[in-house]
């Protein structure tokens, strides 16, 4: 079995609230929420970062993305905008090694990140 966290959350075998989900796409609120909408756009599948999407995974990759512009819809903040991010390694920040977008919205955003 799995260690990751993430692969347990999209098995559910760890709680989440759950934003969004189709066969590939797992979406739920982030537990140390930085913004009124912090929701996290995964896929079920494995993946540890950007970097280890291959060829194979393009589409998986054009539904993530498609995932946060529905989950910005569904949570009201496509309209006043929001940011899509996604951490890589240690420099990004990346603390869980499995691929999420972080979808942040519902307040005024700076610009450059720390
Ligand atoms: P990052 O630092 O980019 O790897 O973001 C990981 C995010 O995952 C961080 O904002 C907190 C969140 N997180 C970590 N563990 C859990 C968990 O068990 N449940 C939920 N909902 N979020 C988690």
């Amino acid at each position: 079995m799995s260690s990751c966290i993430f692969c347990k959350i999209a098995a559910k075998e760890i709680p989440s609230q759950v934003v969004y989900e189709d066969n590939d796409v797992l979406a739920f609120n982030d537990l140390n929420a930085q913004a009124p909408v912090h929701v996290l756009v995964i896929p079920k599948k494995h993946l540890s970062h950007l970097d280890h999407a291959a060829a194979e995974d393009e589409l998986l990759l054009g539904r993530l993305l498609s995932a946060a512009a529905k989950v910005a819809k569904s949570t009201a903040i496509a309209e006043t905008g929001y940011r899509v991010v996604t951490n890589i390694g240690v420099d990004g920040g990346q603390s869980v090694s499995h691929l999420h977008f972080h979808i942040l919205g519902g307040r005024q955003l700076s610009w450059p990140p720390g």
